[in-house]
């Protein structure tokens, strides 16, 4: 079997990866030589011939079992024969969680892995595709490598790749194409075992065993439902049925696998049902976010990675303490107060997973997380859902308190910060274009002018140099300080594939208990409408109220 050179691809000029790897329209991936086109720039930018190529290595290649993952990795399997990889490690079904590829990677020791999922986007033959590249430490690539790979998208002339009959994604084991061996994994092993290092499974099962403690993790059909299944019902002992909508769907079963409280509607129903459950959780399409709930109560991501840092200590894989720990720029600074009490290392980063990858790898955090329902750890490279879940049950069985009260006890001790994001979604790109031009302009002039009934305390683009590497990032959101302490950022979402969805994310501390319990959205009326007013939201995008509150 000779690699078959073609030449009929062209260049795509729309290939430059966003926050977390290339989102279209699966009628644009399914476009003539558009996946080739950038798988194998991908080859070209990562393995460079001066480097050897892709001769003899081994990648792992999976999906989150949206439509079109099987048709993808057919494709993806014979460029990798015609392109010379050694060896291919693929979940079988070629259904991998994101963060189980990261694990992979790291254990099989693999030059990297290609992972097909547009995440919490929607899926069908109308919907949303994604490919992302995750190098060989397991994280997803930096900057300067997705640049990489976005100017060999421009100039690529042909790819490479085999004529040969479809490979079984469900047969277990191995099989050939070229000189290539592919073999055929169990997608959940090697990452459940890997979490049980971590997390006291015995504890965790007594509490699971306990008939007074019910809970619900909604997989939202997409590809969690395998983990949780096994790990949460097999391993852990959960009741069977503690895991709904656990069966990966192509579609989604026509949802939107976005675990907020939005989208994971029968999850919150459960919650608030006529027999309340005492924990509830939610993953997105590939596995890597999560929400978390307790009994009455909705536990924000920002708060989460907080009381996480604060309780690491209570899991085994935790015991000796943190490095350090990381945020995401518009995530609240709940973590920072935390940090601050634990004397350690607290990072501000760029919103993206790859922003955390360096100071991981160099030792410098343990745990990091973002206001988007992300949350993870140095055990991979990706965040993690399913992880965030036994944190989670791992601290409430050794701090014998229900999820509700450790909330609280975290905010009577380092007061709350209260937080919000408001998404304004398929806007025309312009318009949104022009206002972030527009604010980011007048930045300098704002300090000291009023804005609704707040005054404005500072304002700035914010810029990131990596302490590892020295790279820097500049443009990533723009962060309007009030007098009142409190803070507003803007930011355009880089993993939408229809036009452009504006992020306005607000947070402000309250220290006074009697104030702790308040309503999200009242408490930060005032901020919310002096971010507002300085940006022209209503005047630049048509809109006077976001599509989508978090
Ligand atoms: C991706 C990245 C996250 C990031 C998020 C931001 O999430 O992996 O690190 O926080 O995008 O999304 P946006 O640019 O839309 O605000 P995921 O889960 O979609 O891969």
């Amino acid at each position: 079997m000779n690699p078959v050179k073609t030449i009929s691809s062209n260049p795509f000029a729309d290939q430059k990866p966003g926050t977390s790897g290339l989102r279209r329209k699966v009628s644009v991936f399914t476009r003539d030589g558009y996946l080739e086109n950038f798988v194998q720039a991908i080859f070209r930018a990562v393995f460079p011939e001066t480097g050897g190529g892709c001769r003899g290595k081994c990648l792992i290649v999976g999906g989150d079992g949206r439509y079109y993952n099987r048709q993808a990795i057919q494709i993806i399997v014979r460029m990798a024969a015609a392109n010379g990889f050694g060896k291919l490690l693929i979940g079988r079904g070629g259904l991998l969680s994101t963060p189980a590829m990261s694990c992979l990677i790291r254990k099989h020791s693999a030059a990297g892995g290609v992972m097909l999922s547009a995440s919490h986007n929607p899926g069908g033959p109308d919907a949303d595709f994604g490919v992302k590249f995750n190098g060989a430490n397991g994280g997803p690539a930096p900057e300067a490598v997705t640049d990489a790979i976005y100017r060999e998208t421009l100039a690529i002339r042909e790819y490479l790749t085999l004529e040969s009959a479809d490979i079984d994604l469900d047969r277990p084991g191995l099989t050939y194409l070229g000189g290539m061996e592919i073999e055929m994994i169990d997608p959940v092993a090697d990452y459940a075992a890997l979490l049980v290092e971590l997390f006291d499974f015995d504890k965790i099962s007594q509490l699971l065993a306990n008939r007074r403690f019910h809970m619900c993790f909604d997989a939202m059909h997409a590809i969690t439902g395998p983990y949780a299944i096994e790990i949460l019902e097999r391993q852990l002992g959960a009741e069977p049925g503690t895991v709904i909508n656990g069966v990966p769907d192509e579609c989604f079963g026509g949802g939107h696998p976005d675990p907020n409280l939005a989208h994971a509607r029968e999850l919150v129903e459960r919650m608030n049902g006529d027999a309340p459950l005492a924990f509830g959780a939610a993953s997105d399409g590939d596995g890597d976010r999560n929400l978390i709930m307790g009994s009455g109560c909705y536990i924000n991501p920002c708060d989460s990675l907080a009381i996480l840092a604060a309780n690491a200590r209570l899991a085994p894989g935790y015991r000796e303490g943190l490095a350090g720990v990381a945020r995401s720029m518009p995530t609240s600074r709940a973590l920072d107060r935390v940090a601050r009490n634990l004397g350690i290392p607290c990072y501000e980063t760029p919103t993206g997973w790859k922003f955390f990858g360096n100071l991981m790898d160099a030792g410098r955090i343990t745990i990091c997380g973002e206001e988007s329902f992300g949350t993870g750890s140095n055990h991979v490279r990706e965040k993690d859902g399913l992880w965030a879940v036994l944190f989670w049950l791992n601290i409430i069985v050794e701090s014998r308190k229900p999820a509700r009260s450790i909330v609280r006890e975290h905010w009577l001790r380092y007061g709350r910060d209260y937080f919000t994001r408001h998404d304004y979604e398929e806007l025309d790109a312009g318009g949104a274009g022009e206002m972030m031009g527009r604010l980011r302009e007048g930045i300098g002039g704002l300090a000291g002018r009023g804005a609704g009934e707040l005054q404005i305390a500072g304002a700035d683009d914010f810029a990131y140099t990596d302490p590892v590497d020295g790279s820097h990032s500049e443009g990533q959101g723009i962060r309007i300080f009030f007098s009142d302490d409190s803070r507003a950022v803007f930011r355009l979402s880089g993993t939408g594939t229809a036009n452009a969805t504006l992020r306005l994310y607000c947070e402000k501390h309250e220290s006074d208990p009697a104030r702790m319990e308040f309503d999200t959205q009242r408490m930060l009326a005032r901020t919310l409408a002096a971010a507002g007013e300085i940006a022209g939201i209503a005047e630049f995008t048509g809109r006077t109220a976001p599509d989508v509150i978090t």
